[in-house]
């Protein structure tokens, strides 16, 4: 079953609590024509109803933060990787030099012009990591590389008529590549 599956289900286990409390409330007062008590029971009823959405919005909160998807933004001083990049239209411009897996960059994003969005993308597309390219500003974005090979990064906002083709590829070698070009150099 896919995330997206449970989430349906959950939501419609949610819909379907929410519905069968209706009918209660719904089957007690036309039951019971005593005003005071349909009263009494209503909020006895609003009142777990309340303490129960409380604990489900804490339950669900914490079960969906605990994989936060954006990993820590505070790298060890110790090897850290920096690359700089500068966004204008149309185009991207990194600093040179290899980046390594394993060991946390931290970019520093900017932009000439324009806002722009800086998105890493993997070889088979996926997103892996983002920020705002701002002009006057410069954002750290710290992402950790698993494995080498090649990625993307990909404008993320529409900034005028070239916005699709501000695109740059760059490469990720494994730690041992990068030690082979030093011991060569
Ligand atoms: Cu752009």
């Amino acid at each position: 079953m896919t995330l997206q599956d449970e989430v349906w289900w959950l939501t419609l286990a949610g819909i379907g609590g929410v519905a069968l409390v209706f009918l209660y409330v719904i089957s007690q007062t036309a039951r019971q024509a005593d005003t005071t008590q349909v009263q009494a029971r209503a909020s006895a009823i609003r009142r777990w109803f309340f303490l129960a959405l409380i604990v489900l919005g804490v339950g669900v909160t914490a079960a969906t933060l605990v994989p936060f998807p954006i990993p820590s933004q505070h790298p060890s001083s110790q090897a850290r990787q920096v690359v700089k990049a500068v966004g204008r239209q149309w185009g991207w411009e990194l600093s040179p030099g290899p980046i390594r897996a394993g060991v946390p960059v931290e970019f520093h994003v900017t932009s000439a012009d324009v806002n722009h969005g800086f998105g890493i993308y993997d070889s088979s597309g996926r997103l892996l990591a983002q920020t705002q390219a701002m002009p006057g500003r410069t954002n750290r974005l710290v992402h950790t590389f698993t494995r080498p090979g090649k990625y993307r990064i990909l404008c993320l906002e529409y900034c005028g008529l070239v916005h699709y083709g501000m695109r740059i590829e760059f490469d990720v070698v494994g730690t041992m590549e990068v030690s082979r070009e030093h011991a060569l150099s």
